[in-house]
């Protein structure tokens, strides 16, 4: 990859160590998510962000408070990153009723339109339409908002990824497409998926500009997607932007991964992007060993607290079954 200049984009000491803190959150509440699902407390298929948190951190640091959001099934990272409350996003796992969808959305169907987040998807490429209609709704109500669709490299072979690029670069939407690449979908590596190497390819022929970036660099997502969302926002269209990283984790909670060699794991379980953002940080001077205990103490009481408040909250009434629910069963 070239060297980019970071002049105009650059974040305050304060704001990279965010960076850190924020990524480390999110690693840390889903091991713990990993590890209550495992005990049987946490209900459904779970899908978990650990390895991929550059790209929710950087993404989310490169909009500002009235851009939406639009997600996918692995959308745990995302939401935090967003700024969910991190004790109405555990209850929603939980399935309580404290939960920030009364715990009727669960780990797939997530939404706060507080903080601009629209929805999770479990249906693969179900997001992408919506980010184009979000998109065009803001359009529509003179907003400055830009949306921010994720998908997966399995959502780009979907009829809906294709149709939505279309519209939105027929009609210039504030729309940034961030394909996160992890190499599979569920146990099929993308090259056996299609022919084209890159999900980026697809782009030009739909007029959209495309950028191939390493996901796994935090700074190199926030800078990439906050040109992307400025031109946006100015009324320069869409733009599609390939995050390539790697879920080091399996597909799902309880996943065998027999589909995949421990080499390969072991091999971007040394690019975790994490640890590579903590060494950044440790040349910069702005972090050293006292600071960095302090941080994890920090968030180990926030993933503590918002698992027991999970823990202890009533389950929603049954009564209360059919309310807030688009799709009612027929009897
Ligand atoms: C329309 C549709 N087809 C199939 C599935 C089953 N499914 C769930 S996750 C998944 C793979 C998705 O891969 P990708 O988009 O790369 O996301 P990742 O899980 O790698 O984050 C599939 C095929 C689904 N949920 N929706
Ligand atoms: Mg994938």
């Amino acid at each position: 990859m070239p060297a980019r200049k970071r002049t105009s984009l650059a974040l305050s000491s304060e704001q990279l160590l965010q960076l850190y803190e924020d990524m480390s959150m999110l690693r840390a509440f889903d091991e713990k998510v990993s590890e209550r699902c495992i005990r049987g407390e946490i209900p459904g298929l779970i899908h978990l962000g650990v390895g991929e948190e550059a790209v929710a951190v950087g993404v989310n640091a490169a909009l500002q408070p009235q851009d939406k959001m639009v997600s996918t099934h692995r959308a745990h990272s995302h939401f935090l990153a967003r700024g969910a409350d991190p004790k109405a996003f555990m209850a929603e796992l939980y399935g309580k009723a404290t939960g920030c969808c009364g715990g009727k959305a669960g780990s797939m169907h997530l939404a706060d339109l507080d903080i601009g987040f629209l929805a999770a998807n479990g249906v693969v490429g179900g997001g992408l339409p919506l980010a184009v209609g979000a998109a065009l709704g803001l359009r529509i109500l003179n907003d400055d908002g830009v949306t921010l669709c994720f998908f997966g490299d399995g959502a780009n072979n979907n009829g809906a990824f294709h149709e939505s690029l279309n519209l939105a670069a027929v009609l210039e939407l504030p729309v940034v497409f961030l394909c996160e690449n992890n190499g599979y979908g569920i146990s099929q590596s993308i090259h056996k998926q299609q022919r084209v190497a890159n999900v980026a390819d697809r782009a030009p022929g739909y007029g959209i500009p495309a950028e191939i970036i390493d996901g796994n660099d935090v700074l190199e997502v926030y800078e990439t997607v906050r040109r992307a969302v400025d031109k946006a926002r100015a009324g320069g269209g869409p733009t599609l932007i390939e995050a390539k990283t790697y879920r080091t984790i399996g597909h799902y909670v309880g996943d065998s991964e027999n589909y995949r060699s421990a080499e390969e794991v072991a091999e971007w379980q040394a690019k975790d992007p994490i640890v590579r953002f903590e060494q950044v940080m440790r040349r910069k001077k702005l972090l050293n060993k006292a600071l960095k205990e302090e941080i994890a103490a920090r968030i180990a009481v926030l993933v503590e607290e918002a698992t027991d408040f999970a823990l202890h909250s009533p389950f929603p009434d049954p009564a209360s079954a059919l309310s807030h629910v688009y799709a009612e069963g027929v009897a």
